[in-house]
């Protein structure tokens, strides 16, 4: 049985998981589950991963793995995406505890907000803290990359990807990413590399 990975389409953190896929050539079936109607909510998809949410991985013996970051770094052991040495897989770790503490919940947030939902008030103000928080977020990898090509080792892994899936679409929760110079270039590195997809397909 092949991979199959149950996802939404604009969703960051499934897209994730996509990208590596096709870095890998690794063929997959793909079932949509739509968040907007709480088709991650039914007791169906809750048997799959009881947090209720996607994406989720159904693996070639039937086990469910859920959490984007643990997807990406299952699929990527033994592959040039993840590095060898202890140091370099826990530097990979650390981006992507940061992208799932510090970035994802600002900036794939706000973004969640602004494209699906109405802005009552409470939600504005809420939105104005995470987009503060964003910024921090954003700042912090605009440090760690001014010299270097990619978060870890001077090599793609799947610490970029991950931080890539919601900074390439920040703008859609209304950052400007005009400051941030070396985040620019790094995004511009990202869409280099072999057998990248975009999260909108053509
Ligand atoms: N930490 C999780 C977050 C997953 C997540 O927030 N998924 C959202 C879509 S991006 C979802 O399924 N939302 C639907 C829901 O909460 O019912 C990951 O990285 O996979």
């Amino acid at each position: 049985m092949a991979l199959t990975l149950y996802d939404f389409h604009d969703s960051g953190n499934g897209y994730k998981v996509r990208l590596l896929l096709s870095h890998l050539g690794t063929a997959y079936r793909y079932e949509e589950v739509d968040i907007l109607k709480g088709q991650s909510r039914t007791s169906e998809f809750l048997a799959k991963n009881p947090n209720g949410r996607i994406p989720v991985l159904e693996l070639e013996d039937g086990t469910f793995l859920a959490e984007s970051n643990a997807i990406l770094y299952y699929l990527a052991e033994g592959t040039r995406y993840l590095p060898e040495e202890t140091l370099g897989r826990a530097q990979v770790l650390q981006w992507m505890f940061f992208e799932q503490y510090s970035h994802e919940p600002n900036v794939a947030t706000v973004r969640f907000w602004r494209k699906h939902l109405d802005l009552d008030d409470d939600r504005r103000r809420r939105a104005e803290e995470k987009t503060t928080l964003g910024h921090a977020a954003l700042a912090v990898m605009e440090r760690h990359l001014a010299g270097r090509t990619f978060f870890v080792d001077e090599r793609y892994t799947i610490a970029d990807i991950s931080l890539y899936a919601y900074t390439h679409v920040a703008d859609e929760g209304g950052f400007d990413l005009s400051p941030y110079v070396a985040v620019r270039a790094w995004l511009e590195r990202v869409r280099e590399q072999p057998g990248y997809v975009p999260l909108y397909p053509s």
